[in-house]
């Protein structure tokens, strides 16, 4: 399966995501499960731009993992928990490390990764194997 991803503006396809050679985010543990994988591509296409201003309870969601600004980060037009401590904005950047961080937080919470909408349609016990299966692990 070929993945598409973008990065500084420009897009990617890779045939596999777990090359250590692909920039900037695919190898890392988070991404690298194939969960994590199917989770960002049904979020957000792998759109590390990706933003969505328009649910219902004034939040709005950014970046890649689509993460919500009701819980999760601050941005200036809605209240925010900001449970991880960070400004939303910093999700839309092409540095995903941060975003990770935060995703990582997300799972910890007693939903785990159903705070994914697309992840429990696309995702949830779903057979996840084509998405690492041309990796060489
Ligand atoms: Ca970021």
């Amino acid at each position: 399966m070929d993945y598409k991803y973008k990065s500084r503006g420009v897009w990617y396809s890779r045939s596999c995501v777990s090359s250590r050679n692909n920039p900037p985010f695919l190898a890392t543990p988070f991404v690298l499960s194939d969960t994590g994988v199917c989770m960002a591509e049904h979020e957000s296409n792998f759109n590390t731009q990706a933003f969505n201003g328009k649910n219902d309870n004034g939040s709005s969601d950014y970046g890649i993992f689509q993460i919500n600004s009701k819980w999760w980060c601050k941005n200036n037009s809605s209240p925010s928990a900001n449970a991880c401590n960070t400004m939303c904005s910093r999700f839309l950047d092409d540095n995903i490390s941060d975003d990770i961080t935060c995703a990582k937080r997300v799972v910890k919470d007693p939903n785990g990764m159903s705070a994914w909408v697309a992840w429990v349609r696309h995702c949830r016990n779903k057979d996840l194997s084509r998405y690492l299966a041309s990796c060489n692990l």
